[in-house]
């Protein structure tokens, strides 16, 4: 794909207008007055998303800090900074991925109504079917009993051990459809090269009844391999014969010949292609664990709630188009009013992972500052994403929201219908009742009379005043179901896309975890021998790195 036209996206005309109009009625734009204007903005700036299976989302934006006239400036501002052609890129895959010279086809893994997607000239879709019937069939297996361990027992206990990408989705996604998951089936996840967590984990397993999937596109990552490689002496320990492996290890990987030196049958590989960002494969054979815990035909729902606003977000124009919205309003909070943050919220407990998992989708693929046309970016970038469950987040940092010096923008997120109805549904009315007024009291806050008019006197009246007018936009499912999960899922995605395209940022590649990685490595060999003292480095490493020796084992 040829570069841009435009090196920087304030160069672009409709940047221009929003900075004009940003200082002529942004800054002291009133939402609460915006109501009082325009009775028909709920209506207005208020979307509903249709699933496939016609269950429905609403997204409401109209508590945002927008107007027709600015809304329109944003519109114009994703045209000239060619977000459709970006897009139509990405689905018709080209190797929008310039610095990896890669197609960023995730898209394709969701793609169930199996049209042709091509990347170099071959279609996708043949072979998407392929992998995702192995994973059927494997998944049926696992859950019926049918595969057994070394000692022809059924597995009890899934472990995925992987890291990044090959973790925080199969984790988020078997948290958040928990309710749909196997009982007596046991998913764990290892990621982290901390011992411990390998460790805690097997002491709940049973060698005789675990099956490992080693999740890992490259099949190289240090700390999956080495989980990978302790999991299989843990193993051994019990199994003692190597030719049990294959009955309790499979593979999730684009790398063939290292699975197979780790001595996993390549029978037991699941592969995906080099075009599926690490960030985007829940979707792909990574998503294996899944489909084990919730079944495949959960498993495909998942997959079809994306799709559907994968078609949403190609066919609809523009100032109607979902997760377009949701990447203009960023843009229009970050570089506008200087917004440093974005917060996702779930209402949720079972999304209580969600935030973490919106953080790598965000913050890896924005988090750049050279733009597409090689030029460092004069303006902001990736927004730092952060958040918890309510309404345990309320009772934390929910102040700084409210009353800090900082604007916020926040996304809650609630289901209407709870998985859990118990005491006759009280709780999720309570949790219903916050989600709204949480939302409401960010918009109108409480001003100096009302707070008088409460009884406050002297010094206190300004503690107890709530500006108000802070940005939130309402995400309200039915349910929490396999399809809405893939749907709110690929909303984000696609809002990280717009993102991307209008600070004309590859969101695709991710070089800044490299150079930490590299140091490590070199690191890791000065650690070998505790007696020598290193003399390398700056003075604070070296002086860390020679009192860890001296207090280490
Ligand atoms: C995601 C990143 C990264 C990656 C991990 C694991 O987009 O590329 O988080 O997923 O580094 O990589 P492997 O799957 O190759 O082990």
């Amino acid at each position: 794909m040829s570069q841009p036209e435009f090196k920087l996206s304030t160069e672009l005309p409709a940047w221009k207008k929003l900075e004009a109009t940003f200082k002529s009625k942004g800054e002291k734009f009133q939402v609460k007055e915006a109501f009082d204007k325009d009775p028909k903005r709920f209506e207005k700036l208020s979307k509903t998303f249709q699933n496939f299976d016609n269950s429905k989302i609403l997204f409401d934006f109209s508590k945002n800090l927008i107007d027709d006239e600015i809304l329109e400036q944003l519109v114009q501002l994703a045209k000239e900074a060619k977000v459709e052609e970006l897009r139509d890129a990405m689905f018709n895959g080209d190797k929008i991925n310039t610095t990896e010279d890669r197609a960023v086809y995730h898209v394709a893994l969701r793609n169930r109504s199996k049209r042709e997607m091509k990347v170099d000239n071959v279609d996708t879709s043949p072979e998407v079917d392929e992998v995702l019937q192995h994973m059927k069939e494997f998944s049926n297996q696992i859950r019926s009993g049918e595969w057994t361990g070394y000692t022809n027992k059924a597995i009890t206990d899934v472990v995925n051990i992987g890291i990044g990408g090959s973790d925080l989705g199969p984790v988020m996604v078997t948290e958040a459809l928990k309710a749909y998951g196997k009982p007596g089936l046991n998913v764990h996840f290892v990621s982290n090269i901390d011992g411990t967590h390998i460790a805690e984990t097997v002491k709940k397993c049973d060698p005789e009844t675990t099956l490992f999937l080693i999740a890992s596109k490259t099949f190289t990552t240090a700390e999956t391999c080495t989980n990978a490689n302790s999991a299989k002496k843990w193993f051994l320990a019990k199994a003692l014969d190597t030719k049990h492996i294959a009955k309790h290890f499979a593979a999730l990987s684009t790398n063939a010949e290292e699975v197979s030196k780790f001595g996993i049958d390549t029978k037991n590989m699941f592969g995906f292609e080099s075009w599926v960002g690490g960030r985007y494969s829940v979707w792909s054979a990574i998503g294996l664990s899944v489909a084990i815990y919730i079944g495949f035909d959960n498993f495909e729902n998942f997959l079809k709630g994306a799709e559907a606003v994968d078609k949403h977000f190609v066919e609809t124009p523009l100032e109607e188009n979902i997760p377009v919205l949701g990447g203009l309003l960023s843009v229009w909070y970050n570089n506008f009013f200087g917004a440093q943050t974005h917060l996702v919220s779930p209402f949720d407990q079972y999304l209580h992972r969600f935030p973490a998992y919106l953080q790598q989708l965000s913050m890896e693929s924005n988090g750049k500052s050279v733009t597409r046309a090689n030029a460092f970016t004069n303006y902001e970038t990736g927004t730092i994403l952060f958040g918890e469950p309510a309404t345990n987040a309320q009772h934390s940092f929910f102040q700084l929201v409210h009353q800090g010096t900082k604007l916020i923008p926040s996304d809650f997120i609630l289901a209407a219908q709870s998985h859990n109805p118990i005491e006759n549904n009280l709780h999720q009315k309570m949790l219903a009742s916050n989600f709204f007024a949480q939302a409401e009291a960010l918009m109108v806050g409480k001003n100096e009379d009302q707070v008088k008019k409460e009884g406050a006197t002297g010094g206190l009246v300004p503690h107890k005043v709530f500006s108000g007018n802070r940005p939130t936009t309402s995400i309200l499912a039915q349910k929490i179901t396999p399809a809405a999960l893939g749907s709110l899922i690929a909303y984000y995605e696609h809002l990280t896309f717009v993102e991307g395209a209008i600070w004309n940022i590859n969101s695709f590649d991710q070089w800044g975890v490299e150079l930490g990685k590299v140091l490590a490595k070199v690191i890791g060999k000065e650690l070998e021998n505790n007696n020598e003292k290193v003399d390398t480095h700056d003075p604070s490493t070296k002086g860390l790195i020679n009192q860890f020796k001296d207090w280490a084992e």
